[in-house]
């Protein structure tokens, strides 16, 4: 379990190359596409009759209508375990605490005398949000993508998440709950790639959307692939992964559970330790298969930890640990060494960071305040996890009067000479008096 990869002795190679030695998971969208483009033409050609029969077959689920019903929704909640309620509103209220201070302003600028460019942010108005059920139903997702999109001023959502054989075809009840708590009343039963065809194309009593958001397995990723120009995405999830950097100060139980903790996901799911100190590897070695024996998801946390996605690095010292968790762009990245903001603040490339040894990945994946949804496979050395930025767009309202174009007319016509564009040119100069 775990296989070790030496990188200590000699200098670190270049970022690229490095990426490339380091584990992790490749996922193959394109082998899937076959499978998803047609099932998408038919539920854009047939609609909800489509989505049905897709439903019935892949779902073993066969309602005639796949919008959940309101009064269910309420049962959902009423019905939820008051523990679980108390959690959710938690989670909610510092979710919401932490996105409301990322609300944009609208920002005006005097370019010249007479000349302004404002910045106007308005949010995406109708939004799709998909909630995985597969290996576990991430009501906590519910919560990650509604919050920030209310908070943007996003006027309509819709949710879908694949029907529950064992709760008489509608998704997951807490699923259910987390919405009926959000406010979200037009939820869909319906998953996988399908559900993101309804949410594009509009089926049965679901209008389309413009964008799509949320997590989901690589069918559901491959049908974002498809859609994506009809409609936004968030990003293309690949499997969820951890990297820690960690030192001789570290608990090894700790970084132990924390790989196991992410392991528990996926089967492909990544999960990397990073470290100088091979007394910390040992530890840890030595540690996980007692503790991943005792959990529930022992098999796909096996599959996960021996798979080549996963690994322990061991690297002569910190700043080669921090170029190597750069070069690997965590989804995740916790930092467990001795002060380790000093270290967090070093590094360039992660979704999230979580600092110390009292903010583990599973803090934040439900409770922190910070958003679950984060860029995986590398993406995190250009993008930025799920945030009230994702639902708004900046609109410029360009405003110059007569005498501040009459004063650039000038390099107007140098620029739109300069690239062989007279029409340009002549656009502006029809509007000077001579
Ligand atoms: N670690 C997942 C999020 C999650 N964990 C939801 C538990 N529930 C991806 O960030
Ligand atoms: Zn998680």
């Amino acid at each position: 379990m775990l296989a070790r990869i030496d990188l200590r002795g000699n200098a670190l190679p270049g970022v690229r190359e490095l990426a490339g030695l380091l584990p992790r998971a490749a996922t193959d969208i394109d082998s899937v596409l076959a499978t998803v483009r047609p099932l998408c033409e038919d539920v854009r050609l047939r609609g909800a009759q489509a989505v049905r029969e897709i439903t019935a077959r892949l779902d073993g689920v066969d309602a005639e209508d796949f919008a959940v019903p309101q009064e269910a929704l309420t049962r959902a909640l009423a019905e939820c375990d008051p523990t679980l309620r108390e959690a959710l509103e938690e989670s909610i209220a510092r979710v919401r605490k932490v996105h409301a201070d990322q609300r944009r302003t609208d920002v005006t600028t005097e370019v010249v005398a007479g000349g302004t460019v404002t910045e106007r942010w308005l949010p995406v108005r109708r939004v799709g949000l998909y909630v995985p059920g597969g290996l576990a139903p991430l009501l906590s997702s519910v919560v990650m993508n509604v919050v920030p999109a209310q908070i943007a001023g996003v006027e309509s959502i819709a949710v879908a998440s694949p029907p529950q054989r064992d709760n008489g075809g509608l998704p997951d009840p807490g699923v259910l709950a987390a919405c009926a708590l959000l406010g979200v009343t037009e939820v869909y039963a319906v998953g996988g790639a399908q559900a993101i065809a309804v949410f594009g194309y509009g089926a049965g009593s679901c209008e389309p959307v413009d964008m799509v958001t949320g997590p989901g397995n690589v069918y559901v990723t491959a049908a974002k692939r498809l859609l994506r120009g009809l409609i936004g995405i968030d990003s293309e999830a690949g499997p969820t992964e951890v990297a820690i950097l960690a030192d001789d100060t570290a608990d090894p139980a700790h970084v132990a559970a924390d790989l196991i903790s992410q392991a528990e996901h996926d089967p492909l799911a990544g999960a990397v330790l990073v470290t100088p100190s091979e007394e910390l590897a040992d530890a840890v070695l030595t540690l996980v298969p007692g503790q991943v024996a005792a959990t529930k998801h022992s098999d796909r946390i096996t599959t996960a930890l021996e798979g080549t996605q996963s690994g322990i690095v061991l690297v002569d010292d910190l700043d080669a640990g921090v170029r190597v968790v750069d070069a690997y762009a965590a989804e995740h990245l916790e930092i467990q060494t001795q002060r380790p903001r000093e270290v967090a603040m070093r590094v360039r490339n992660a979704g999230a960071i979580f600092v110390g040894a009292w903010s583990p990945v599973s803090l934040g994946d439900y409770i922190a305040g910070s958003n679950h949804v984060l860029p995986t496979g590398g993406c995190a050395r250009h993008s930025s996890g799920l945030s009230v930025q994702s639902f708004l767009r900046g609109i410029h309202l360009v405003e110059y009067d007569e005498q501040a174009l009459a004063d650039v007319a000038g390099h107007v016509d140098a620029l739109a000479g300069a690239e062989d564009l007279p029409a340009h040119a002549a656009a502006v100069r029809v509007r000077q008096r001579s």
